[in-house]
């Protein structure tokens, strides 16, 4: 309640920041994608983690101009470090369920696109598995981006209401293997099982598919000797400021 009457300003006092995370392909440590990551720069409070206001945002309807503030930055972000002659590599951003139902989704996000000159393939949106419990609604939201050539990322699975007819019905570019199953995985044999499963559905599906948080070489090595090519976590680089990013 008490950082509810700050975050409504948060926005317009510039006091939030994106954070941006690279993907990395194991094989030869390139960068193949970056996941972008609101901070907010809390005027007495410092830092503070999406994890604490994400929630008051969603509970509050803050998330709608939080989420257009975010979308717009990392396109923003993204087609400048094209321009500058980065990597044509695509920026990831998170939707929360109500931004993923709000209407006219495919429209606004074009818009977007529109507006800061990104094109649609190098816009990848993370979605989770709860979010699309109305198969219906969730069809007709996720062709109109497919169409539009938007990709679409499942995050987190495998921690959701895992539907597996989910990954037929839908169009999915990507499946982001959550990190609940990464982190015991040098000894935990089940967790072995459910990563290799995942994985070689991926492939056997024609998706994309990229584990996350590893942060340790032992855990890196088991992901590659399974063929997951792509890699995200802090053993390879935590989430960073942009100007970090260029450097
Ligand atoms: O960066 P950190 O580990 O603190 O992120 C915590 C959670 O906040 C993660 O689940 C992440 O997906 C979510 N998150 C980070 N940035 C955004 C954002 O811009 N929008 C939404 N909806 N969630 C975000
Ligand atoms: O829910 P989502 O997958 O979007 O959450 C992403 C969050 O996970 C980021 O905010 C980031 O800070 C965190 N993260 C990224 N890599 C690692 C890692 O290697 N270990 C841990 N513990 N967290 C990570
Ligand atoms: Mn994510
Ligand atoms: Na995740």
């Amino acid at each position: 309640i008490e950082l509810e009457g700050d975050l409504r300003k948060a926005v317009e006092l510039n006091e939030l920041e994106l954070y941006y995370q690279p993907q990395i392909r194991a094989e030869d440590e390139r960068m193949i994608g970056i996941e972008a990551l609101v901070r907010w720069n809390h005027p007495t409070k410092g830092v503070l983690s999406p994890g604490i206001f994400i929630p008051i945002a969603e509970e509050t309807g803050i998330i709608y101009e939080l989420g257009t503030w975010v979308l717009r930055e990392a396109c923003r972000q993204m087609r400048k470090w094209h321009l500058a002659g980065g990597p044509l590599i695509p920026v990831s951003v998170n939707l929360s369920s109500q931004q993923f139902h709000q209407p006219y989704l495919a429209d606004y996000v074009k818009d977007i696109l529109r507006e800061t000159g990104l094109e649609p393939h190098f816009l990848e949106l993370e979605i989770t598995e709860s979010m699309m419990m109305d198969a219906s609604v969730s069809t007709a939201i996720l062709n109109q981006l497919n169409e539009f050539g938007v990709r679409i990322s499942l995050d987190d699975f495998g921690t959701g209401y895992s539907s597996l007819s989910y990954l037929k019905m839908f169009p999915i570019h990507k499946v982001k293997i959550d990190r609940s199953f990464i982190r015991d995985i040098t000894e935990n044999d089940n967790d072995k099982a459910i990563v290799s499963t995942i994985i070689s559905m991926a492939q056997h599906l024609n998706m994309e598919v990229i584990a996350e948080g590893i942060e340790t070489k032992a855990q890196l090595d088991i992901l590659t000797d399974k063929d997951c090519e792509k890699i995200q976590g802090y053993y390879f680089s935590r989430p960073l400021s942009a100007i970090d990013v260029e450097e």
